[in-house]
């Protein structure tokens, strides 16, 4: 009777067990696992009951309590391997390969649900019956029933990991404490990297409260139907459900980039937001740098663009202008507070990058490239005979020798004959932030960096000019909230259709959307706070040719240089119908790589704008209805006037 068995293995006296039926039912119930790693009696009180609850719930055959050592590591690597889910990649150093299954490939918007007792709590109400772009909601009961159809049994079979996390700096009074239970060791590889995970964040818990975050990949053993590519996942019974009021996750299918790796767009952007605004600050979807010229001046500067839209390349870029030199502090997520002098300060709460693989090159990314040659676990990418790797982007980069493998597994994969690219659009890399050669040395610091400047983003290939500042604080609250971008493949949307996508929150409000304005917009009141200048920029427009008219990467220091002199506020400006723009001569463009039109990439067609205008007015008046702060209707207003005078 191995029920029995494992009871003994916890030690609990056979005696006793007899002399009571009782506690011998309550062990049958409880102790039908084994603890393979760790020991679930040192756990705090309220992890154990945590663990103890969702294993009753889940019934894995083991739990495994993480200690975030290279033992564990090695181990989960062994696991994986024997498993075919990671392959060694022997050309670099500690790094694997995992393919998906081609139906697990990105983020499930769709599928990814707030649950408020209220529905306003989580989306405006959109008028005339639309549906909200701006979030999914169903009701605590609701989703209590759906995850009643999902969880029990869930992980027969299989390991339960037991994840301890922080995001943020171990003990940093900006940072969180999560606890993610798991039975992907995949997630538990990635959330080594991706956080501080690990005994010593138990320890740093010291009993406090923490976001409960549950994952399960829904196949339990034996399986009742084929794996595909050895990743098992469940796409018709994907979940991705958070609980506002119980800082509580679950999501269930998926085994994917931020539908699993739930520290990141569930914690530190959905459940945080929510928590930033009960508390007083800012969890947003923005990278994090610093920006020092040569008289050793530095400024940081926070920037939020949409999913695959630049964050990861600005936040490790390599100046083309040799008198500034840009350092990392972070490339997603941005966790920010004013502190007691009024000076905004900025966390990143991750620990790596995980960051998007093709465009990746030694041209485009250097840095990112030296970040990702050891200890990294590239998903999804393809792979070289060499025992590489390769994705579209890295074609001059490769010795015409080599074959490659693509990410479905094509074998002689060539650009000619093969109708697919060779690594999925969304494909990724993981690795360690302390790998990245222009880390900042503060980066880890537990107060925050000061932020001089925010930037807001996206891909615009008509009309929006390479950059624009904000007349004020409310006039870029309503730059951050007009925000358009063209989908990309880092969700399931299709079509490359232009979408609004304020703040780069769309997919990660952790609540309602006219309530998050009203958060901005309510710092404008507060004379003690010093608010950063807010900037917009767009790297994407295209000429008549489809050709981009900037280009990007590298070059995007000259638009930061604009920048970092206005922050000092040098009269370069000058004032256009959508904000201020450089004075043409102020903007250098010494040695720029390539011939660019300034009066075609600033110009303001006034059709365009008449109708950008419109847009916005429709997206407002239907999607946040009456949730939308006057202030907001106000700034369209004006635009509306400055607009008419192009
Ligand atoms: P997420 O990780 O999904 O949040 O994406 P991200 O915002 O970090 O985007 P990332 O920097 O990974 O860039 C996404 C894609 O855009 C990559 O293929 C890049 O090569 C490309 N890209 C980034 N910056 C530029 C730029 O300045 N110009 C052009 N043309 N492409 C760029
Ligand atoms: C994004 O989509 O913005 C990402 C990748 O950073 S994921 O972790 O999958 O959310
Ligand atoms: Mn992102």
């Amino acid at each position: 009777m191995p029920e029995l068995e494992n009871c003994e293995n916890e030690q609990v006296s056979p005696r006793l067990l007899k002399d009571s039926p009782q506690l011998k039912r309550q062990c049958l119930q409880m102790r039908h696992y084994r603890v393979i790693y760790g020991d679930i009696g040192l756990l705090p009180e309220n992890v154990q009951s945590y663990v103890e609850e969702n294993v009753r719930l889940c019934r894995p055959d083991n739990v495994h309590i993480c200690d975030g050592s290279e033992r564990e590591n090695d181990l989960l690597t062994y696991v994986l391997q024997k498993d075919g889910i990671l392959k060694k990649l022997p050309k670099y150093e500690n790094c694997w390969l995992a393919r998906t299954d081609p139906a697990d490939v990105a983020r499930v918007e769709r599928l990814t649900y707030i649950s408020t007792e209220l529905k306003r709590d989580t989306v405006p109400t959109p008028k005339n019956g639309a549906v909200s772009q701006l979030g999914n909601w169903m009701s605590p009961a609701d989703m209590d029933n759906e995850l009643n159809i999902r969880f029990p049994e869930c992980m027969k079979g299989r390991t339960m990991y037991v994840i301890p996390f922080s995001m943020g700096p171990v003990g940093s009074p900006l940072s969180k404490i999560g606890i993610q239970l798991t039975d992907s060791a995949y997630v538990v590889a990635s959330m080594r990297i991706m956080t501080r995970m690990g005994s010593n964040v138990l320890a740093a818990l010291n009993g406090g409260q923490f976001v409960k975050c549950l994952h399960s990949v829904g196949r339990p053993l034996p399986l009742t139907a084929p794996v595909h590519n050895n990743w098992p996942c469940d796409p018709k019974m994907t979940l991705v459900a958070h609980f506002q009021e119980r800082n509580e996750i679950c999501s269930f299918g998926s085994g994917y980039g931020g539908n699993s790796l739930l520290g990141k767009k569930c914690f530190a952007l959905r459940i945080g937001s929510k928590l930033a605004q009960k508390e007083g600050w800012f969890a947003e979807h923005m990278l994090i740098l610093g920006l020092e010229n040569s008289k050793g001046e530095k400024k940081y500067i926070a920037a939020a663009f949409p999913s695959a839209c630049g964050k990861t390349n600005l936040a490790m870029m390599t100046s083309s202008l040799p008198e500034y030199k840009v350092t990392c502090v972070g490339d997603d997520i941005a966790w920010m507070r004013f502190d007691e002098s009024g000076q905004l300060r900025a966390i990143n709460p991750e620990n790596g990058f995980f960051g998007v693989a093709p465009g990746t090159s030694n041209k485009t990314n250097p840095c990112a490239m030296e970040t990702i040659k050891s200890n990294t676990v590239f998903t999804n990418v393809a792979e070289t005979s060499d025992g590489g790797i390769f994705w579209e982007g890295l074609e001059k980069e490769m010795s015409s020798e080599v074959e490659i493998t693509s990410w479905l597994g094509d074998e002689h994969w060539s650009k000619e004959k093969s109708q697919k690219p060779a690594a999925h659009p969304n494909s990724r890399f993981c690795a360690p932030a302390s790998q990245c050669p222009i880390l900042d040395s503060e980066w880890e610091n537990p107060k925050g960096v000061p932020i001089d400047a925010i930037i807001f983003g996206g891909r615009r290939p008509e009309g929006v000019p390479l950059v624009y500042e904000s007349f004020n604080w409310q006039h870029g609250v309503f730059i951050g909230a007009s925000m358009r971008s063209e989908a990309t493949a880092a969700a399931e949307h299709k079509a490359k259709s232009l979408m609004h996508d304020p703040f780069a929150m769309r997919p990660f409000f952790g609540y309602n959307f006219g309530d998050y304005l009203k958060h901005w917009l309510s710092f404008q009141e507060k004379n003690e706070l010093n608010l950063p200048k807010i900037f917009h920029v767009n790297w994407f427009r295209k000429d008549s040719k489809g050709q981009f008219m900037w280009p990007g990467f590298g070059e995007n220091s000259r638009v930061l240089d604009w920048i970092f002199k206005r922050i000092n506020n040098e009269d370069i400006a000058q004032e256009t119908a959508i904000g201020l723009v450089p004075k043409f001569e102020s903007l250098n463009l010494d040695g720029l790589s390539q011939q660019v039109d300034l009066k075609a990439l600033f110009s303001l067609p006034r059709e365009f704008w008449q109708e950008e205008v419109k847009a916005l007015d429709k997206y407002f008046d239907d999607q946040v209805n009456v949730d939308l702060p006057p202030q907001i209707l106000e700034e369209l207003r004006n635009l509306d006037e400055r607009v008419k005078k192009l």
